[in-house]
């Protein structure tokens, strides 16, 4: 077995994030615990990848836009102990391509205050080493 030092990799940055993982949490539709698990595993396979353009900490990786379905504090049915949002996403450049429904792990519950199913939001994404998380979220207004 080679070493595989994160450190290594002359690549680009999007190297470390094979498009097949991404395509294949992206195909997977809502159904409960069973997504949460399934981008779980996608999400380790890919964080292993060097990421040398990587923001801050504090900073998200990604940023999209989307519709809140669900703000699920826990213990909700898709996680017994941290925060869970649905959203019905837009595309989000680098990371999906495609508008979904999809469920999220939050930071914290902290970001669900002032939030109600359907309206509009903003929010940041960060890849952390178990979850692809919301890091932020800004109301933007009523979604309907
Ligand atoms: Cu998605």
């Amino acid at each position: 077995m080679a070493p595989n030092p994160p450190n290594v990799r002359a690549a680009p940055a999007d190297a470390g994030r094979p498009s097949s993982s991404r395509c294949y949490a992206a195909r997977v539709r809502y159904r409960g615990g069973t997504l949460l698990a399934l981008v779980g595993i996608a999400l380790a396979g890919t964080s292993a990848g060097a990421q040398p353009t990587r923001p801050p900490a504090d900073q998200p990786d990604w940023r999209g836009t989307g519709i809140v379905l669900k703000l699920l504090p826990p213990p909700s049915d898709l996680h017994a102990t941290r925060p869970v949002i649905v959203i019905r996403h837009d595309p989000i450049d680098g990371l999906m391509k495609e508008e979904m429904s999809m469920p999220f792990l939050a930071a914290s519950t902290a970001l669900f205050k002032g939030l109600r199913t359907g309206d509009r939001i903003a929010f940041g994404l960060k890849e952390t080493a178990d979850a692809l998380l919301v890091i932020s979220i800004e109301r933007l207004g009523p979604g309907r």
